[in-house]
């Protein structure tokens, strides 16, 4: 029988972690509509006096910050990883391995306004939110024990964000975490392998496939990638080969504020409210290396499935045996793909 990626049960090859996802397009024959709920619309205020985040105010620690009117970072006051500390490494008989790590955290508020997020603020703004990430991206990495910056953003209370103000984290550490390191390995032996790299060979595919494109623009193009995981999954990544944030051309930054923009606003189209994710970038490590094999590229993790409230669990057989999706990453694209690519709040 010939595999009907629409009608048979299947697995598909991550190839940024060399691990399988289990597809089961055929359960979606079972009522799947994205009912658009009337959740509770946008009430904030652009400034809430009890906000940790917002200009001029009181942190949780002692701190107060500054009354910026662009974008702003601090030290994470209650950091997970610390800079000053040990980094020895234990081995206990083979069986007890550890290793002490060192790292900065941040925060970065993305706007002094509350009420907003990456996809309502404006463009002019969402680009002094690129010129931050590059910032920091260097400063962080220049230091002489940081090998690897994460940037990244849980937005949402679904996602555990502790707070609605627009803002970010960077998690800068010694050790090159598991997520990249399993792209550098796939990253490297791909580059070996075939003298390009992973993404540039796989973005030419899509561009001309064109089934799982959601948007594009002259330097960024955004993908359901093949082996999604979670329902509306991207992948967003950049036209031309390069590793680092610093690699990019002031056109290439602005088009980054672009596209970020683009897919966000796609994202809270989807039900009509503002949506749900976490998302970060793999930019190169920050290890001295070359890293000609790196492909910079970002992911949006939602954890939304049929409606506003309905949220996937990764529970029972995904956390016993392997991770699965029902719709197929063709389905969820072509529905990105479709929405508006103007704000439901601005259109009225
Ligand atoms: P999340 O919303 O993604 O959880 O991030 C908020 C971070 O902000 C969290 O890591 C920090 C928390 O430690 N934070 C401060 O550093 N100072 C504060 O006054 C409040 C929150
Ligand atoms: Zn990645």
């Amino acid at each position: 029988m010939k595999l009907d990626f629409n009608k048979h049960p299947h697995r598909r090859l991550n190839l940024l972690t060399g691990e399988w996802v289990q597809v089961s397009p055929h359960r979606t024959k079972r009522p799947w509509q994205g009912q658009e709920e009337e959740t509770a619309q946008n009430t904030k205020p652009e400034y809430d006096p009890t906000c940790y985040l917002c200009p001029g105010n009181d942190r949780a620690g002692e701190a107060k910050n500054p009354e910026y009117t662009s974008t702003f970072s601090f030290v994470n006051d209650f950091s997970a990883l610390l800079p000053d500390t040990s980094n020895e490494e234990v081995n206990d008989s083979d069986l007890l391995i550890a290793k002490g790590e060192r790292g900065i955290c941040k925060v970065i508020c993305f706007s002094p306004r509350h009420d907003l997020t990456l996809a309502e603020m404006e463009l002019p703004q969402i680009e002094e939110v690129v010129d931050l990430w590059v910032k920091e991206y260097k400063e962080l990495g220049e230091k002489e024990f940081i090998n690897y910056v994460q940037i990244f953003e849980n937005r949402g209370e679904v996602m555990g964000s502790s707070n609605p103000h627009p803002h970010g984290q960077i998690w800068a550490q010694e050790t090159i975490p598991e997520e990249p390191a399993k792209e550098m390995r796939q990253f490297e032996a791909y580059f070996k392998k075939h003298g390009k790299t992973l993404l540039s060979d796989y973005l030419e595919l899509e561009l001309k496939r064109k089934e799982r494109l959601v948007v594009e623009n002259d330097h960024f193009a955004v993908v359901v990638p093949f082996w999604a995981f979670w329902p509306f999954e991207t992948l967003l990544i950049s036209k031309r080969p390069f590793g680092r944030f610093t690699d990019m051309t002031d056109e290439e930054k602005k088009a980054l504020a672009d596209i970020v923009k683009k897919i966000t606003v796609k994202y809270d189209n989807v039900f009509k409210v503002s949506f749900p994710y976490s998302a970060g970038f793999h930019p190169a490590p920050t290890d001295g290396k070359d890293h000609p094999e790196w492909h910079f590229h970002m992911h949006f993790y939602p954890p939304l499935l049929r409606s506003a409230t309905i949220k996937k669990f990764r529970v029972g057989y995904e956390m016993l045996a392997n991770s699965q999706r029902d719709v197929t990453a063709e389905f969820s694209a072509q529905w990105l793909r479709d929405l508006p690519d103007v704000h439901y709040k601005k259109r009225g």
